[in-house]
Formats: C-alpha cells, sequence, structure tokens
C-alpha cells in the first residue's frame, strides 16, 4: 500500500494535493481489506482441575484464579479458596478470527498487595503456560506432544508455591 502511495507522490512531485489524495484512498481501500478478518471462530479454556501442592498463603487457604491472555487480551475467572482438590469449571471464551492464535494460562493466588504466580510449568523460572491453538485444524502446539481440542491436558508445577492443572482447550 506505501509503495502505491510513494509511485502516485513521485509521478506528482510538485502536487501535494494529488499526494494528499493518495493517502486518503489507501486508507478508503483499507477499511473494507479489514473488515474480511471476521471474528468468526471460538477459543474456549475451561479448567476443569487444579490442586495446590504447597502453601499459597502462609495463615489461611490460598484464594485461587486463572488468568486466560488470548491474542494479548486477557480475562479472568471469579476466586476459589479451598486446600482440597478442586473442580472449578472455569471458562474462559474468546472469539477469534480463523487461524493460530497464541495463549497463556496462569493460576494466580490473589494477595493484599502483589498476587502470587502459581507455578504450573515443569520448566524452571517459568511459572505459567504459554500454546498456540490453531482453529482451523484444532491442534494445540507448545507443549510436548500436539494436543487437539478438547483433550484435557494437565500440568504441574516444580518450584516454591505449585499447583497441578487441569484444562481442556476447545475450538469451533
Ligand atoms: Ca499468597
Ligand atoms: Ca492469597
Ligand atoms: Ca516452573
Amino acid at each position: 500500500m506505501f509503495g502505491v502511495i510513494g509511485r502516485a507522490t513521485a509521478k506528482n512531485a510538485l502536487a501535494v494535493g494529488a499526494g494528499l489524495a493518495a493517502i486518503g484512498f489507501g486508507v478508503a481501500v483499507l477499511a473494507p481489506v479489514q473488515a474480511v478478518a471476521q471474528d468468526n471462530h471460538e477459543i474456549t479454556v475451561s479448567i476443569t482441575k487444579f490442586k495446590a501442592l504447597d502453601k499459597a498463603d502462609e495463615l489461611s487457604n490460598g484464594d485461587f484464579f486463572a488468568k486466560v491472555t488470548i491474542d494479548g487480551k486477557s480475562q479472568t475467572t471469579a476466586q476459589i479458596s479451598d486446600k482440597a482438590e478442586v473442580h472449578p469449571d472455569w471458562k474462559i471464551t474468546q472469539a477469534v478470527p480463523a487461524g493460530v492464535h497464541k495463549v497463556k494460562l496462569e493460576l494466580i493466588d490473589k494477595d493484599v498487595s502483589v498476587d502470587d504466580p502459581i507455578d504450573i510449568n515443569r520448566l524452571d523460572r517459568k511459572r505459567d503456560l504459554d500454546f498456540a491453538v490453531d482453529t482451523r485444524t484444532g491442534k494445540i502446539e507448545g507443549f510436548t506432544k500436539t494436543y487437539k481440542s478438547g483433550d484435557t491436558i494437565t500440568r504441574t508445577g516444580a518450584e516454591k508455591k505449585k499447583a497441578e492443572i487441569s484444562f481442556v482447550v476447545t475450538v469451533k
């Protein structure tokens, strides 16, 4: 697009008005192109189960919630305070265009000052989970094996303030 504008401007090097008209034309052409990329697919991350493996809080049970970020847009779930295995059935859904999308899953203990990120990734110095979801194929990549839409994925942290978490990613 800039190349087209550049050539048009060069041809009319002295005619500033023509250059501005070309830029205006460029914007008018861009608008319908963006409208074609409709958010007609959907990614849902359901956290079906988690269990804290040590204490997230010193004096009480942890108060946990999940944060799911899809293509840079974050949503959080409600909070659950429990020391036992929890089946929260938290669901986060986001409409997306067809294709591959980056997803980040975090389990967090809510604290008064700074929240505690709970370790759900067995890698050292990495507490959250990053993966990519292809809404066209239903494949979920970024783990040691490739999962597909509807599979239950279970991961366990190994550092201090850790949990085991199970979740399902579905696409439609
Ligand atoms: Ca805490
Ligand atoms: Ca807490
Ligand atoms: Ca870790």
